[in-house]
């Protein structure tokens, strides 16, 4: 693995390079054009730009992240073609630029979703924290209103106000899009771009759905074991693959991470590691569950808040997860994911350098151990 951190580029990070290269182990980041909308093309001179920013300071881009799908393309609107061509001929500038490592999602209208972006944890330190009661009270057109306060100035991804502003006209153009066609409008979008990533050998890597299930009434198709598998074997090809984050799969606790690491063994091209803490969760009929990890989680509609990235802090067995990337030969780029607000940082919640950089040096750390443990061969 290659431990890197997300930079939204010199325009829009609140974190200078300089500093996220004096995090031990860290020489690559992986970065975006941040302002391009979905559909635009990406030109060779904006990619060489980028890379000379960062190279500026004695790093690599180590993978993008994202080149954002458009709504056409999901729903298979009127410009879908035309914004296939743009993103393939995008792809085809990366790769001469040797960039092999795309992120993307297809989640419609909204990217994540949380109903705060600040909320206090027992120690000072504030979260992005996910309340389905919160949710089920908002109306979807007033979601950016309800959060933009919280957002410390800055423009978080996914979230962008040019984009929010058309929220009712984003639902009107999923009303007729269900889970099936969703579907065959990624795959249709996967066949057309195959090609020019066998060329260049880049590897797309489709981030779940956050969280792990329909939100609004809109359709989540990347959410769960199956419908990974399904994906994976629609187009059986090794670049069609996956970002393993593990904040996204978990807000299921039913997600048994680890084994569905190594299921994916081969198709894991990026992976997201970080921790949340379940408050309740339960099955749409109420039902409670056992969390793969182990622990109980009282019964209630889905409220979590994410955690520091040690395994004690939250939910998850970090130890687990990470041995799992281990052992299923995982070799690319790894970053820290959201972090905690904290040590009265301001920044984009969840991207400020802090507690990110703890969590690199927290991974960094596991991964060591558990390759000393293996004889220490990687
Ligand atoms: C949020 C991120 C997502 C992710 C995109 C990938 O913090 O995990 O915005 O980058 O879904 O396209």
């Amino acid at each position: 693995m290659e431990m890197t951190l997300r930079w939204y580029g010199k325009a829009f990070d609140t974190v200078e390079l300089w500093k996220i290269r004096q995090i031990p182990g860290v020489k690559g980041v992986i970065t975006t054009l941040y302002d391009k909308q979905a559909g635009e093309l990406w030109s060779e001179e904006e990619i060489k730009s980028l890379i000379n920013d960062v190279s500026e300071q004695g790093m690599h881009i180590s993978g993008i992240e994202s080149v954002n799908v458009s709504d056409d393309i999901k729903t298979a609107g009127s410009k879908r073609d035309e914004h296939i061509d743009n993103y393939i001929k995008t792809l085809e500038n990366l790769g001469k630029q040797n960039i092999k490592m795309v992120c993307y999602n297809f989640m419609p209208v909204f990217d994540w979703t949380r109903s705060e972006l600040a909320r206090k944890r027992f120690d000072g330190s504030t979260v992005l924290a996910y309340s389905q009661k919160a949710i089920d009270s908002i109306d979807p057109a007033n979601m950016f209103d309800s959060i933009k306060d919280q957002m410390n100035g800055t423009v978080m991804p996914g979230w962008e106000p040019e984009r929010l502003d058309k929220v009712k006209e984003l639902f009107e153009q999923y009303k007729d899009i269900d889970e099936a066609k969703l579907f065959d409008n990624l795959v249709y979008f996967l066949k057309a771009i195959m090609p020019v990533c066998d060329k260049y050998d880049i590897n797309m890597a489709i981030h779940p759905d956050d969280p792990a299930w329909s939100v609004f009434g809109l359709p989540r198709i990347i959410n769960n074991k199956e419908n990974i598998s399904k994906m994976l074997s629609a187009v059986d090809n090794v670049h069609n693959g996956l970002t393993f984050c593990a904040g996204s799969f978990g807000t299921n606790p039913e997600n048994d991470l680890p084994d569905m690491i190594r299921s994916f063994a081969g198709r894991v091209h990026f992976a997201h590691v970080r921790n949340l803490q379940f408050n309740t969760f339960c099955r749409e009929d109420g039902s409670a569950v056992k969390a793969w990890s182990g622990v109980d989680i009282p019964a209630g509609k889905p409220d979590f808040e994410e955690a520091a990235h040690l395994s004690s802090d939250g939910s998850f067995d970090m130890y687990e997860i990470v041995r799992a990337l281990y052992e299923s030969g995982f070799t690319g780029p790894i970053r820290p994911d959201h972090g905690r607000m904290i040590w009265g940082e301001e920044a984009m919640p969840g991207y400020g350098l802090y507690d990110r950089a703890l969590g690199a040096a927290y991974i960094n750390g596991l991964w060591e151990a558990i390759d000393k443990a293996h004889g220490g061969v990687r």
